[in-house]
């Protein structure tokens, strides 16, 4: 691996942290505060674990003179968001006795939990291994929640596509013992052995990494945004190949130029049998080549841009030992989840389930928390979470669809929702997650709504725009995809951008900054005013202003990033 002068503040903790060991355990033993120390928030991370304080006590708690309400966001790793009904039922009590009594289904297929006290972690953790479900590697700088496209319409190609994701996880999850003895009270390991990381290595990777596996038509997973992503190419009802994608990334930072959201790159098309081998050298060439200096240019799309695509691709090679082919560019439809009830090829039916920014909570007619466990405790779907915050309740026998249709309707999850509601993403933002500069999940609803007037004001119908609102430029809903993106500026202020298209392959343009809500209200009645006025008949909102110059024809990160510098400097 190479040594790489001025290693960041992370990289010295990695190393010094007997392989993700830290003093953790010590940490969580301290009853004199609900804090760990600033090393182990860190840390934790790697075990699915994210110290956070509740943002809105904060003022409060400081004029009182008091520590900050310390709480932690458990984050669980299900691979291809498929869990079954007992580990629904698992999850939901977790939630209810050892977090806020809610469960957050994010945009990578995962459960968060919200509001765990470090006296809970312990317990909430266990329990979710005792489910066969773990938090190892939900965070930190390693791979994270391998992501699957959700619906089976073709039953084999779907099962070939789950197994890669199943083993992607499982090849590229540490294998440090420090996972089971600090949570799980496993045997103690004698300190660490320079073997323990055959992958990874003793200061993991320089960055966050994430992989998807999506089946065409459906790009449910977005697979343009990953570090690496698998395009499944399909023949008589099996996966013979996979094109192969790299170098997808949405973080950036305000005012830093040096920092844009970016679509992955194709590497080429390569047969199933190959897909680990190339996951593999993709990794260990971002661990060899990552910056390990500046964590905002750790990512590999920073190290592609660095070392060039076709480097990076004859390197990749070399250590996979394939050639890629001509990609094959199978259709790609949209980024949506398939919702309401469907049919696969055996005759099977699910249902997709809309959730509103992932969030099973009940609060009004919508209780979802008491009909999703009714609905697991009779046993009456599997579940998978979706990369768009959704569930699909998935394999429900055909002479029990009547009774799981009625129960969606007791608890109000099959009331109508707009096209426009059920395209949307919001990140978590305040009051937990503390990068956020303005409002995302909580404000999402009422956005929504006044933007639905507006459609309904220009006779747009029931219009199909993809919204996703962020309440900082990291992008965890991923707003550099969309067809209309809000990312926070500060509070009550977003950055407005249009021009993602749905397919999710290409970016989003920078139209103003810093805007109120009325600002972005004035700027979206009079885009969708020339929309309905001007668009050909089926043509997306993102596609239209792409087409009438409302924003530049930009493809590429760089090109993003200008565009940022030239709007907020004229
Ligand atoms: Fe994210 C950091 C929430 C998906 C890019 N993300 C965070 C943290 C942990 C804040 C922190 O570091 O203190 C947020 C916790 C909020 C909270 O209170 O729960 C957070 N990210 C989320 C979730 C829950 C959003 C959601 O509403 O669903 C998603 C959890 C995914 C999961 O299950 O693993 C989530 N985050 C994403 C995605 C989308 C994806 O992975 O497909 C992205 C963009 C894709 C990418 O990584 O390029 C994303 N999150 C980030 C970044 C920016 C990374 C970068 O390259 O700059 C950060 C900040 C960081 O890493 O420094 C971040
Ligand atoms: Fe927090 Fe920003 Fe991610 Fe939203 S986009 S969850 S505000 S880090």
């Amino acid at each position: 691996m190479n040594e790489q002068p001025n290693p960041s503040f992370v990289e010295g903790i990695k190393a010094r942290s007997r392989q993700l060991r830290g003093t953790i355990a010590e940490g969580l033993a301290d009853p004199l505060t609900g804090a760990i120390s600033d090393d182990d928030t860190q840390l934790v991370k790697f075990h699915g674990v994210y110290q956070q304080d509740d943002r809105d006590l904060r003022n409060e708690r400081r004029e009182q003179r008091l520590e900050p309400a310390w709480q932690f966001m458990v984050r669980a790793r299900v691979p291809g968001g498929i869990c079954t009904a007992a580990q629904w039922l698992a999850f939901d009590a977790i939630a209810c006795t050892h977090a806020n009594g809610t469960l957050r289904l994010t945009t990578r297929q995962a459960f968060q939990l919200h509001g765990v006290l470090k006296r809970d972690l312990k317990p909430a953790i266990a329990a979710i291994n005792g489910a066969l479900l773990d938090t190892l590697a939900a965070c930190g700088d390693v791979n994270r929640n391998a992501m699957c496209s959700v619906l089976p319409l073709v039953r084999s190609v779907h099962a070939d596509a789950i197994d890669l994701t199943r083993r992607l996880s499982a090849h590229l999850l540490p294998r440090t013992g420090a996972y089971h003895e600090i949570w799980l009270d496993g045997a103690k390991l004698v300190d660490t052995r320079e073997d323990e990381e055959p992958i990874y290595g003793q200061v993991y990777l320089p960055r966050k990494f994430k992989i998807a596996v999506a089946v065409p038509p459906d790009n449910d997973v977005d697979a343009w945004s990953q570090d690496l992503a698998f395009i499944a190419v399909a023949a008589h009802g099996r996966i013979v190949g996979y094109d192969v994608l790299a170098g997808g990334g949405m973080g950036m930072s305000h005012g830093d130029p040096a920092t844009w959201p970016r679509v992955a790159d194709t590497l080429g098309h390569i047969p199933a049998d190959a897909a680990i081998a190339v996951a593999e050298a993709v990794v260990t060439t971002q661990r060899d080549h990552g910056d390990r200096s500046n964590r905002k240019h750790a990512r590999l799309k920073y190290t592609i841009e660095d070392m060039g695509l076709d480097a990076f691709r004859a390197e990749v090679e070399r250590r996979a030992r394939i050639t890629f082919a001509p990609a094959r560019e199978p259709t790609i439809r949209d980024n949506a989840d398939p919702l309401g009830w469907r049919t696969d090829d055996s005759g099977v039916h699910h249902y997709g389930l809309y959730v509103p920014s992932g969030r099973i909570v009940d609060t009004g007619a919508w209780r979802a928390l008491s009909g999703l466990r009714t609905i697991a405790a009779r046993g009456l779907a599997e579940f998978r979470l979706t990369a768009n915050q959704n569930l699909m309740l998935a394999d429900v026998p055909a002479e029990r669809r009547d009774e799981l249709a009625v129960l969606l309707d007791t608890y109000g999850l099959a009331a109508p929702v707009s096209k426009l509601r059920q395209l949307a993403l919001a990140c978590v933002g305040l009051p937990t997650c503390g990068l956020a500069m303005a409002e995302s999940e909580r404000y999402a609803p009422e956005f929504l709504t006044r933007v639905e007037s507006l459609v309904a004001k220009h006779a747009l119908g029931d219009a199909a725009i993809g919204i996703r609102l962020t309440g900082c430029p990291n992008g965890c809903a991923r707003p550099y995809l969309a067809e209309i993106a809000l990312v926070g500026k500060a509070p009550g202020r977003y950055n407005l951008y249009v021009g993602g298209t749905p397919d999710g392959r290409r970016l989003t343009v920078p139209l103003r900054d810093n805007l109120t809500e009325p600002q972005i209200l004035e700027t979206l009645d009079a885009l969708f005013a020339r929309y309905a006025a001007e668009r050909h008949a089926g043509e997306a909102f993102g596609a239209y202003v792409r087409r009438v110059g409302i924003v530049p024809a930009i493809t590429d990160g760089r090109e993003f990033a200008a565009e940022v510098v030239r709007l907020t400097s004229g």
